[in-house]
């Protein structure tokens, strides 16, 4: 069986590479796992995953889109295709393959042919308007992840709010909060992350990874 492919996007310095490499952690020993990772100009992400050495060797692969990083997620995906038709031949058994786009201003999204499935990473940092500014990622990922929530008191979010305007737009789909470098509510993204594997086929509207309108707080 090919491997689960799951988009990571969301707007610059959400924490998309901090989560890939949580996951990695977490979930490498029970796993097969590889990465893609996409950024504009460098290979930075790739970089700083391969020094944090959170897979074996030669398990992740920098993508160098240039310009604009929604192309090589949504129009043009060959670059990704080919990067992980690499990591599929070089390891058969890879079981879940992580697409880190490039970050974006919320007007990305991928493309169904990349990737069977996408997790959307906001920040509280932004203020907890970002979730009803909405865009493709917060409405239609299968999972929306909201980070940083050890930062909300310090720029005077309310995660209350950010929760009820995502479940509005979300339809009520599954949303669940962070703080991806401290541990909290990664727990709850490891076991959705476990779930979308065991299940790999489901189409994105009628998924059940969308969820049951059931909401998390983990962050107390
Ligand atoms: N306080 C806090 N900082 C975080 C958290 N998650 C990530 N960060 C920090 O936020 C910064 C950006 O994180 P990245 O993981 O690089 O963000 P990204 O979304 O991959 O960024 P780009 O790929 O450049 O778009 C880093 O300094 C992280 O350590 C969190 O939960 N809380
Ligand atoms: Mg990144």
């Amino acid at each position: 069986m090919s491997a689960l492919k799951l988009g990571i996007g969301g707007p610059v310095g959400s924490g998309k590479t901090a989560l890939v490499a949580e996951l990695c952690r977490r979930m490498g020993s029970e796993l097969q796992i590889a990465v893609v990772t996409n950024d504009i100009f460098t290979r930075e992400d790739a970089e700083f995953l391969i020094a944090a050495a959170v897979l074996p060797d030669g398990r992740v692969t920098g993508v160098e889109t240039g310009g604009c990083p929604h192309t090589a997620i949504r129009d043009d995906v060959s670059m990704n295709q080919l990067a992980i038709e690499a990591l599929e031949e070089r390891f058969p058994g890879v079981e879940l393959i992580l697409v880190e786009s490039g970050g974006d201003n919320l007007s990305a999204s991928f493309s169904p042919d990349l990737v069977d499935a996408s997790v959307y990473v906001v920040d509280v940092a932004g203020g907890d308007k970002v979730p009803r500014k909405g865009g493709p990622g917060v409405t239609r990922s299968e999972l929306l992840i909201i980070n940083k929530v050890d930062l909300a008191d310090r720029v005077g979010a309310d995660l209350s709010v950010m929760d009820r305007d995502a479940a509005a737009l979300r339809e009520g789909a599954l949303v669940l909060f962070t703080s991806v470098v401290h541990g909290d509510g990664m727990e709850e993204v490891v076991a959705w992350v476990r779930t979308a594997v065991r299940q790999r086929s489901w189409t994105p509207t009628g998924s059940t990874l969308r969820g049951d309108g059931h909401h998390y707080h983990d962050h107390a």
